[in-house]
């Protein structure tokens, strides 16, 4: 990777990713992209940056030429809650903007990153130890469309020869940008609100199991797994990783360690429990850490006291 087109960089991910990125490749060779501008972002003043709606293939084409691009990692999708809430958009964004992006890949010769989710799995999954290759009948949009991108993620490989690779992220946590309509989002909020108001009323239940990882070793996964020698990949696109599997009450005793009076308070919220429940309380990542070296240096012990940490710097709380 020398030269690199990031789509959705102000979301969730992008918004690490791209200070990340530019560290080890140099400011000037990452070139953000998101649909919106926002003023004074860091991400926005940091290197070049471009305004472009994913779904204008010809606007992406002309930016990977103008940069003289040699890799993509496009980002740029809707989460689940909000897919479900808006099946018809996220289809057409979630595809129309990978299948864009691909193209671009394949006619400049672009190697090719994208994230898949353990939203690509269903109920019909076996839900511990979900293996790397496995039944995938998600009941949700966003499952759809994250199955129907690794299929075509791997077609273009196949049939084209563009150098794709992904992996199944599972619910990311970060303290820099929030998360909008995910399913895991819980997760990242309950840390804001254990700091600002010392208790938390989660829409997660008690005893619902999902994978997470600390955005720190999302970050170094990508960069690994791009970095790492192609014929050790067997599977390319979608890896699975994880880094902890826990449940809601397990994240609140985490967090009582640093707050002894932290609250914890149930109060379900049916569309994204629901989601929940057809995910995997557990991945099994034995590919990723055997092909290409995954490792997560995170688990919910440490994770813990860094956000923490890092959320009292930022919300200035003492
Ligand atoms: C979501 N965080 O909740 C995303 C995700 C693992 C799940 O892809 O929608």
């Amino acid at each position: 990777m020398k030269k690199i087109l990031v789509t959705g960089c102000l979301g969730q991910i992008g918004s690490e990713l791209v200070p990340h990125l530019r560290k080890i490749y140099g400011a000037d060779n990452i070139v953000g992209t998101d649909i919106r501008k926002v003023e004074g972002s860091k991400v926005i003043e940091g290197g070049p940056f471009e305004i472009l709606d994913v779904l204008d293939a010809k606007k992406m084409g002309e930016i990977a030429k103008k940069y003289k691009c040699d890799t993509i990692v496009h980002m740029a999708a809707l989460l689940s809650a909000v897919a479900e809430a808006k099946p018809a958009l996220a289809w057409e964004l979630n595809m129309g903007g990978l299948f864009n992006a691909l193209e671009v890949a394949r006619e400049n010769k672009c190697s090719f990153f994208t994230p898949s989710s353990i939203g690509a799995f269903g109920s019909t999954t076996p839900k511990a130890k979900t293996p790397q290759d496995t039944i995938q009948r998600p009941e949700t949009m966003y499952g759809v469309t994250k199955v129907s991108g690794e299929l075509l993620c791997d077609y273009y490989h196949k049939k084209f020869g563009v150098d794709t690779r992904g992996v199944r992220f599972p619910g990311l946590i970060s303290y820099v940008a929030p998360p909008g309509g995910g399913t895991t989002d819980y997760a990242v909020d309950i840390y804001y609100k254990a700091l600002q108001e010392g208790k938390y009323n989660s829409y997660i239940a008690e005893g619902t199991y999902m994978d997470m990882m600390y955005m720190p070793d999302a970050l170094n996964a990508v960069v690994k797994l791009m970095e790492s020698n192609p014929e050790k990949l067997i599977h390319r696109n979608a890896f699975n990783i994880t880094a902890m599997s826990f449940e809601p009450s397990q994240i609140a005793a985490e967090i009582k360690k640093h707050i002894s009076s932290f609250e914890m308070t149930y109060e379900v919220d049916p569309v994204r429990q629901g989601i929940a429940n057809t995910w995997p309380d557990s991945i099994d990542d034995t590919c990723a850490r055997e092909e290409w070296g995954f490792e997560n240096k995170y688990n919910l012990e440490n994770m813990t006291t860094d956000i923490l940490d890092k959320l009292r710097k930022k919300l200035d709380i003492k």
